[in-house]
């Protein structure tokens, strides 16, 4: 008797924060496949649009070894926020590179393991992003760096070259790192590649902005637990 008082107890303080966490904070995730092909700057970057969720998977195609795909995406959780992106057709050499809202470079990576050719950003990197808000995403094949400042020479190139081992954590210490993105270092030759990339989120959200449903919800959600609770307290005193 005693062990069920303690135990009902114990539920009508823990169902209650759960639903106020799977409210405030939904489960249902979104997936975002590119639609044609994302640009490759600030202002072409395409943003990935739907119910409002978390962000879970962006799926899209590296055409050619000049197709840089940047995508607009909202991070609601810097602490958590992560991306890795992996090669479902099999043969990309990829790169991420994560920019501010201005174009200016946070960081970016080559290799995210020794031995694997696909890219990832880690979640609680030092220098990673610090407040929530809108940042730009992109994904690339090898040998095609962001520049910024006054043209396509090597002289501008926001990051370091890439380097031996090809698994650190690149940041704006190239030669134009304090200067926005204006565009990407492109091969001479375009080859088609058509390669297929799967990037993994975390702590990225569609429709940052809860609308009014939201809170009408929250709230109707508070009543109907408090309503249980009490019922299930008035089935315990019987
Ligand atoms: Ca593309
Ligand atoms: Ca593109
Ligand atoms: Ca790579």
């Amino acid at each position: 008797m005693k062990l069920n008082a303690i135990h009902f107890k114990k539920i009508t303080v823990s169902v209650p924060l759960i639903t106020l966490a799977l409210l405030a904070n939904p489960v249902h995730a979104v997936d975002w496949t590119e639609i044609g092909d994302a640009g490759q700057l600030v202002s072409t970057a395409q943003m990935p649009t739907g119910d409002e969720g978390r962000l879970r998977n962006i799926y899209g195609t590296i055409s050619t070894n000049n197709d840089i795909d940047m995508y607009r995406l909202y991070i609601s959780n810097p602490t958590t926020f992560s991306a890795a992106v992996n090669s479902t057709s099999g043969d990309l050499d990829s790169l991420l590179v994560l920019f501010n809202q201005g174009g200016y470079v946070i960081y970016g990576n080559d290799n995210a393991m020794l031995g694997s050719p696909d890219a990832g950003l880690p979640a609680g990197y030092l220098n990673g992003p610090q407040a929530p808000g809108w940042y730009n995403l992109a994904v690339l094949s090898l040998g095609t760096p962001p520049v910024s400042g006054n043209g396509f020479t090597p002289d501008h190139y926001i990051g370091p070259d890439v380097s031996p081992p090809f698994t650190q954590i690149l940041t704006g210490t190239g030669p134009g790192g304090a200067s926005p993105l204006t565009g990407w270092a492109q091969l001479e030759d375009t080859v088609t590649l058509n390669e297929e990339y799967r990037i993994r989120l975390s702590g990225v959200t569609v429709s940052p902005v809860p609308e009014p449903e939201t809170y009408a919800m929250l709230l109707a959600g508070l009543g109907l637990m408090g309503t249980m609770v009490r019922r299930r307290k008035g089935f315990i005193a019987r």
